[in-house]
């Protein structure tokens, strides 16, 4: 989507600090943390919430998930981590394409 931030980071038309990336998925540092590392996991194909996934995203979503665990493993969140998929204006959601937040605190 053209005005999306989202779409434009994995684009590489707006700078972010990348934590992976693939063909189909980038992950990148949250601007705003709510803890020491934070980052976000978003498919680069725009979809605008967990909401609007159905059965044909099953593919995506399950790639998504299977990376969380390797990309906190990388960012020294091997001892255990957070995750939120924020969804909905009711939920939280402010940016409108789909991204699961990753964060924790390194071990001591
Ligand atoms: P949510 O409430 O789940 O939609 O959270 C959106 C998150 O996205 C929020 O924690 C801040 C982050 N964010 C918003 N704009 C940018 C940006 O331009 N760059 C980066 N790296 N993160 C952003």
């Amino acid at each position: 989507m053209s005005d999306c931030i989202f779409c434009k980071i994995a684009a590489g038309e707006i700078p972010a600090n990348k934590v992976y990336e693939d063909e189909h998925v980038f992950a990148f540092h949250d601007i705003r943390p709510i803890a020491p590392v934070h980052f976000l996991i978003i498919p680069k194909q725009h979809v605008e919430s967990l909401a609007h996934c159905g059965p044909q995203d099953e593919a995506m979503l399950g790639k998504i998930m299977g990376l969380v665990p390797r990309l906190a493993k990388e960012q020294g969140l091997g001892h255990g981590f957070k995750t939120g998929i924020n969804t909905g204006k009711g939920g939280g959601q402010e940016v409108f394409h789909l991204h699961v937040h990753v964060f924790g605190h390194q071990a001591d």
